[in-house]
């Protein structure tokens, strides 16, 4: 407690957000949440006043009627108040975006910093984005978004959106970023699992816009990877589909390309494309200026896109435990990129030990360079070793993901002499990531070795230690 201080001199001790005031103080600071209140006095003295503390809501101005797009300005950006920082508590902010009569708002959430806290399991109750096809609080509710689950990309059916933001008075969260533009074709596909989305042509299945490009990010939930089924392409030919075309790469814009330009579902592939990262990227172009070819055909293109019911990658913060392959027993799936992230806890490190699973059957290091195909029921399972007998595809950093990428980094491999790693710390990250298309495909290639023949499944166990 504070000690007797005479009444000129402020006495004041913050410990860890608490403040203790006593003698004569006036005193102004703003909170956020709530505020407990604790008046001690002891049996000494009787003859002072007490206290009297005024408490007083600061609203933060968040909100804004006149948010306006046009062919000008086509695209701006609206973040919940102190975006990237914890958004204030008790926030309730809205914004009408308006666009040109007669065009649409075109509204994309960011998916990978978009966070909401929210306590209830099945409805968006404590912070949350709410957003309405129309120009006020009154217009059709479109949907309440809370925790890690943007929305996809969101079109008005007339040329405004209304979009409010709340808060309750306890814990925080980053809030969201997103853009409104004036709408044109592609945006966000936010995946759920379990459920399949269309990503169609504009105008599916009639005919598509002549000059015209749109682009798609697909997103399927963390540690998944996305699918996507070709159930129709009928579009303009062209030799090599150079003029219109779908194309679909991995990941993003620059990513490895998974489709190449295709035009017509005889060149699809029948069982479908996978994304190697939790992402992929749809393109679609239409450079010819005719569209004749459509008539009595669904014209464009239609792709399903969903995410994989298996995973691989996540938090692991459990005493023991087993990771293999994603796929595995039934299948290994080629080309994947997976992190893990180990969470010890202070004073703990995690033991890793790599190995493989089925040791029978495993050419030594070097043989596979011989490329003797494999026999029947082999399941495709080979040792993949480079010239060090080290396990190429995982690599494990001491740390936090982030120091993959800095200097700080020394990456380490399973290798025929050390199968086991200890973290230096109570953090580690452990990333998988196929390295056939990066070392082999070349040389693969001329011996028409596939690339599934090239994997052997193992395991990885690890254990809390002190
Ligand atoms: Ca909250």
């Amino acid at each position: 407690m504070c000690e007797e201080l005479p009444s000129a001199i402020i006495g004041t001790t913050i410990i860890g957000g608490k403040a203790k005031r006593c003698g004569q103080i006036s005193y102004e600071k703003t909170l956020s949440g709530r505020l407990y209140a604790y008046f001690y006095t002891d049996n000494s003295e009787k003859n002072r006043k007490g206290f009297k503390l005024t408490l007083e809501e600061v609203v933060v101005d968040c909100s804004s009627t006149s948010l306006w797009v046009d062919e000008k300005n086509p695209k701006k950006y609206l973040t919940s108040p102190e975006f990237p920082h914890m958004s204030p508590n008790s926030l309730n902010c809205y914004w009408v975006i308006h666009t040109i009569p007669g065009h649409r708002v075109k509204f994309t959430v960011d998916h990978k910093t978009f966070l909401t806290q929210n306590s209830d399991e099945d409805e968006c109750v404590d912070d949350y984005l709410e957003i309405r096809d129309g120009p006020s609080e009154a217009s059709p509710l479109i949907g309440k978004y809370c925790n890690a689950d943007p929305p996809s990309t969101i079109f008005s059916s007339d040329s405004s959106l209304f979009v409010r933001f709340i808060t309750d008075m306890y814990a925080q969260s980053m809030g969201f970023n997103a853009t409104y533009e004036v709408a044109s074709c592609g945006g966000s596909v936010v995946l759920k699992q379990g459920h399949t989305s269309s990503v169609t042509s504009p105008n599916y299945p009639s005919a598509y816009p002549s000059q015209t490009t749109c682009e798609w990010n697909v997103h399927a939930p963390r540690g998944h990877f996305v699918e996507a089924e070709v159930d129709q392409i009928w579009m303009n030919y062209s030799e090599n589909c150079t003029m219109d075309y779908l194309m679909l790469r991995d990941e993003n814009s620059t990513g490895e390309i998974l489709m190449p330009p295709t035009c017509s579902k005889l060149y699809a592939n029948v069982d479908g494309y996978q994304s190697w990262h939790d992402s992929m990227f749809v393109e679609f172009h239409s450079n010819s200026s005719t569209t004749g070819h459509c008539t009595n055909r669904k014209c464009g293109f239609d792709l399903k896109m969903s995410s994989t019911p298996y995973e691989c990658g996540g938090e692991i913060n459990d005493d023991e435990g087993t990771i293999i392959l994603p796929g595995y027993p039934e299948r290994i799936i080629p080309h994947l990129s997976c992190e893990w992230i180990f969470k010890a806890g202070m004073g703990h490190r995690y033991a890793l030990t790599f190995s493989f699973i089925n040791q029978t059957n495993v050419p030594s290091p070097l043989t596979f360079f011989t490329a003797i195909p494999p026999k029947k029921n082999f399941q495709g399972f080979y040792l993949k070793s480079f010239s060090d007998h080290c396990y190429p595809d995982l690599e494990i950093f001491n740390g936090p993901p982030m120091v993959k990428d800095s200097l700080l980094a020394t990456e380490k491999r399973f290798c025929q002499n050390r199968t086991s790693f200890i973290s230096m710390s109570d953090l580690a990250t452990l990333t998988y990531q196929d390295q056939i298309r990066y070392s082999l495909t070349g040389f693969m290639r001329q011996r028409s070795i596939l690339d599934d023949r090239l994997s052997k499944p193992w395991k990885i166990t690890y254990r809390k230690v002190c």
